[in-house]
């Protein structure tokens, strides 16, 4: 039997844990394996030393919130702003023409109808808004056009088991690196409003912008109800581990990619503790019968790293 004591430690585990299970829930997965990486051709290059942006791992772990440019001269650290792109090598790479880049999301994306406007997993990327007054020291105002951005056309495609991939109706799936420019103060798990566009910018300024975004930190959102099987009828598949970007012309930088977390993840998590405590118990009378709950921390590593 279950004495007080272990009975009272029992139940302060079971506070710690729901206190972990909640936490998990805010914040967005990250992508953890390059899968796959061609270039393609006419991929972005420095402009001061020519070296293109192919390091591919560049596009895993959580997006920029700040670009910390060793640059003897023009260097220091920048916040990522609407107004501020990450330019670095080791923060973005690039795909040309005939390029894809295919990760694994440490979280699968989930196609869970309480996702705000349906969306379940986002890409960033490196466009930013034109400032139009001037004013670059913290006062700029744009007039909603990027620079940057993507200025071909881009496909994205989702798979559950990294061989079988279903792209994402083009006619609804944006365009990768363009819409909407990265807000490192933002929550990367939280997708901007998609029925914005360009000209809902127009005359705005930081605070403006970020007003639109109502706490997102910007990107491209998509859809798993958009995938489509080669026929062109959706498939309806309910989670993807994997997600592959291809570029059919220009070419397109990616920063990171972010899954929309679970509102459920923590109710998830106590019914496997529920299962642990039940296993553990009978155990202890000698009726055991393995309860093995899986456990769901498995990317507790992507949490480090946070930087304002
Ligand atoms: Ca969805
Ligand atoms: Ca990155």
């Amino acid at each position: 039997m279950v004495n007080k004591t272990q009975h009272s430690l029992l139940r302060t585990g079971l506070s710690l844990v729901i206190v972990g299970g909640w936490a998990r829930t805010a914040q967005a997965g990250f992508a953890d394996a390059i899968v796959a990486y061609e270039p393609g051709t006419g991929y972005a290059t420095d402009w001061a030393t020519g070296e293109g942006y192919l390091n591919e791992t560049a596009a895993l772990g959580m997006p920029s919130r700040v670009t910390v440019d060793p640059d003897p001269q023009y260097g220091g650290a920048f916040p990522v702003d609407p107004f501020g792109a990450p330019y670095l090598r080791s923060q973005i790479v690039s795909l040309g023409e005939g390029g894809e880049l295919t990760v694994r999301l440490a979280t699968p994306a989930i196609n869970d109808p309480a996702h705000p406007y349906g969306i379940d997993f986002q890409i960033y990327g490196s466009a930013a808004f034109v400032i139009v007054n001037g004013d670059f020291t913290g006062g700029g105002v744009t007039d909603g056009s990027l620079f940057g951005a993507t200025l071909g056309e881009t496909r994205v495609a989702v798979s559950e088991d990294g061989t079988t991939f279903y792209e994402l109706n083009p006619s609804l799936a944006p365009v990768v690196d363009a819409l909407f420019p990265t807000d490192g103060m933002g929550d990367f798990g939280l997708a901007v409003d998609p029925s914005l566009a360009a000209a809902d910018f127009d005359g705005q300024d930081l605070a403006g912008i970020r007003a639109l975004y109502t706490g997102s930190a910007g990107g491209a959102g998509y859809d798993l109800a958009w995938a489509l099987d080669r026929e062109g009828n959706p498939v309806g598949i309910d989670a993807a581990r994997f997600v592959r970007v291809s570029v059919l012309s220009g070419h397109a930088e990616i920063d990171g990619f972010a899954t929309v977390p679970e509102a459920s993840t923590g109710a998830l998590f106590l019914l496997g503790l529920a299962g642990l405590l039940t296993g553990r118990r009978a155990r202890r009378i000698g009726q055991g019968s393995e309860n093995n709950p899986r456990n769901p921390a498995d990317d507790t590593h992507h949490t480090a790293g946070h930087r304002a």
